[in-house]
C-alpha cells in the first residue's frame, strides 16, 4: 500500500503558536474580564499538559488558584473567556505575527504537486485553524485540506485518538495509508492510538517529552540550506530535508 495522505497537527507543528500566540491571547482575555490571572512562559508550558483552551482554564483554576471563588455561572464565564481568547488570537494572526515552521510550506507544496491528500487533526478551535492557514499560507489554503478535524468536533481531545479516527473515517483511509505530523507527547499518543505512524518535530515546549513510538523525531522538517537535526528514531541519511521520497522510505506500507 502506498502513502496517500499527510495529516497535520496545528499548534506547535505547522507553526509555533503557543508561547507568542495562544498564551498572549489567553492573558488578554483574562485582563479584559478584570481577572488577575496571568500565564507566564514557564507556567504555560506546564498548562500545555492539558489540551483545549476551555479545559486548560478549568485546570488552571483547580490546580493553581485554590483562592479563586468560582461564580455560580463559572461554565458561562469559561465560555465567554474562551470566545474572547479566540478573538484575540485570530486578530493576532491577522497581524501576520506567526509564520509557518521551517519546511512546512515546502512539504505541503510538494505533497500537492504529487497528488497526496492533506488533512488536519487538531485540538484547537476551527476559527484558529482558518486564521492560521489564511494568514501564514494563503487566503485559499483552507481548500488544500480535504478534512479539517478541529476542537469540539470530538468529545475527547488529544491524547485520545478520537480526532485522528474522525479524520481517517472522513477520508476513507486506513491508518497505514497516512502519516501524522505532531510536536507533542499528547499529539503522538493521539496519533499512535489511532494506529498512525508519526513524524515529530519538537519545539521549546516539547523537546523533553517522551516520543517513544514515533517513527522519527526531528528539530524541524528541514529546508535546502537549513537541514533538520535527527533527534531520535529511524536512521535517516541524506540532505536533512524531509520530502515525500524520504517520508515514503520512513513509513513503508505493510
Ligand atoms: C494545541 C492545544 C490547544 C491550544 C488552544 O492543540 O492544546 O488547546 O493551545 O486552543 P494542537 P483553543 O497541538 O492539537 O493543535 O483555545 O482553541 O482550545
Ligand atoms: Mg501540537
Amino acid at each position: 500500500m502506498t502513502l496517500e495522505a499527510l495529516i497535520f497537527d496545528v499548534d506547535g507543528t505547522l507553526a509555533d503558536t503557543e508561547r507568542d500566540g495562544h498564551r498572549i491571547a489567553f492573558n488578554r482575555a483574562f485582563a479584559g474580564a478584570g481577572l488577575d490571572w496571568h500565564w507566564d512562559v514557564g507556567l504555560y508550558g506546564k498548562l500545555l499538559a492539558v489540551t483545549g483552551g476551555k479545559e486548560r482554564m478549568r485546570h488552571y483554576v483547580a490546580r493553581y488558584r485554590p483562592d479563586y471563588q468560582k461564580p455560580a455561572d463559572f461554565d458561562a464565564l469559561v465560555t465567554r473567556l474562551h470566545a474572547a481568547k479566540t478573538r484575540h488570537y485570530t486578530a493576532l494572526l491577522g497581524r501576520g505575527g506567526i509564520p509557518l515552521r521551517p519546511g512546512v510550506r515546502r512539504l505541503l507544496d510538494e505533497a500537492r504537486r504529487r497528488g497526496l491528500r492533506l488533512a488536519i487533526a487538531t485540538t484547537t478551535t476551527p476559527d484558529n485553524v482558518t486564521a492560521l492557514l489564511h494568514h501564514a499560507i494563503a487566503p485559499e489554503a483552507e481548500s488544500w485540506f480535504e478534512v479539517i478535524g478541529a476542537g469540539d468536533v470530538v468529545a475527547a481531545k488529544k491524547p485520545a485518538p478520537d480526532i485522528y479516527y474522525y479524520v481517517l473515517e472522513r477520508m476513507g483511509l486506513t491508518p497505514s495509508q497516512a502519516v501524522a505530523f505532531e510536536d507533542s507527547e499528547n499529539g503522538l499518543r493521539s496519533a499512535r492510538g489511532a494506529g498512525l505512524k508519526t513524524v515529530i518535530t519538537v519545539n521549546d515546549y516539547t523537546r523533553t517529552h517522551d516520543f517513544g513510538g514515533a517513527t522519527v523525531v526531528l528539530d524541524h522538517l528541514g529546508e535546502p540550506g537549513g537541514p533538520f537535526r535527527l533527534l531520535s528514531g529511524a536512521a535517516v541519511t541524506g540532505a536533512g530535508v524531509l520530502d515525500i521520497d524520504l517520508l515514503a522510505r520512513l513509513v513503508p506500507g505493510p
